[in-house]
């Protein structure tokens, strides 16, 4: 008797004819058709994750570099928590002036309106490939950007396998740049300082150095799958140290033209309610513009990071 009570006890209890709540679909990480990138469907991000999600998803991260995450409607709050599973919130030095900041630096939040909306940042002009917060002691590990508004045409982002772009480079390249020393020079310093002729790709010597700047190696090793990275922005202006300007400047454009073709790429077109977290130690992006005439607002984390090596 107890043990046919216990079996019913066992049963699974089919669900009321008027229970609202939809079946919880089923997690699932499945690569995108493309160099990089895996779409993310069946998780729910307004409660705390179970453990064998977020292994899986550092997981995929590490494997593909771009986790897309379809269907969040989010609160702050719990937007926050996803990111922080992956670490902390990116805080830069006092005088690094950083997406979100005051011109000169400080006063970063820790969730910036990317929008052309009132209170956003970044507009809707076309943004070249960059890896956030390259030009500090520590970029960002990774970054996640959350859809709240579309526009209906443009305001694509486009990743770049950084990772790809370094094994794809021939023998020769690849022992030309072994130990080479970059200066990625922090754009929102040029802003403050421009020049007649926009903004350079490369320092020569009769430009005079923004400060402060950070040295970090061309090929930089990934701290976590030790994949060697092709640690270069599109059109950020950098330097070599040590090589002779002509030299640096013409060596750079060949690596730039390399990294930036389609096959390393993967572009996204925006669904409201996705996330997409990106590894910004192997992946550059960049965005299209779109018509100021229609709303987007992305909501982004920026994730503390390490030096590189
Ligand atoms: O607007 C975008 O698609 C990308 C903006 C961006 O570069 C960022 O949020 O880090
Ligand atoms: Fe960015």
């Amino acid at each position: 008797m107890t043990h046919s009570s216990t079996l019913d006890l066992a049963r699974p209890i089919p669900p009321a004819a008027s229970d609202p709540s939809p079946p919880a679909a089923v997690f699932r990480i499945a690569p995108l058709q493309a160099a990089l990138g895996a779409q993310v469907t069946g998780l729910d991000a307004t409660r705390p994750l179970p453990a064998s999600q977020v292994l899986a998803l550092k997981q995929a991260l590490l494997e593909h570099h771009v986790l897309v995450i379809k269907d969040q409607q989010l609160e702050d709050d719990a937007f926050a928590r996803l990111a922080s599973y992956f670490g902390s919130v990116f805080h830069p030095p006092a005088n690094v002036p950083v997406l979100g900041s005051d011109p000169y630096g400080g006063n970063t939040p820790d969730i910036v309106h990317v929008s052309n909306l009132a209170g956003g940042v970044l507009g809707h002009d076309e943004l070249s490939a960059h890896a956030d917060h390259h030009w500090t002691p520590t970029p960002s590990s990774g970054s996640l950007l959350y859809a709240v508004e579309v526009p209906s045409v443009g305001g694509d982002t486009t990743w770049y396998n950084l990772a790809r772009a370094y094994d794809e480079l021939d023998a020769g390249t690849r022992r030309e740049i072994e130990g080479l020393q970059l200066i990625t020079y922090n754009p929102f310093l040029r802003k403050l300082k421009p020049l007649a002729a926009g903004f350079p790709l490369y320092r020569t010597p009769d430009i005079e150095p923004l400060s402060p700047f950070e040295v970090h190696p061309l090929v930089r090793t990934h701290p976590d799958s030790g994949r060697r990275i092709l640690h270069l922005g599109a059109r950020t202006e950098v330097e070599i140290v040590g090589v002779e300007p002509q030299y640096g400047a013409a060596l750079i454009a060949r690596l730039r033209e390399h990294l930036l073709q389609p096959r390393h790429a993967y572009t996204h077109r925006w669904s409201v309610g996705d996330i997409v977290y990106w590894d910004n130690q192997a992946t550059l992006h960049a965005r299209n513009a779109f018509d100021n005439g229609e709303r987007r607002l992305l909501k982004r984390i920026s994730l503390a990071g390490s030096r590189p090596f």
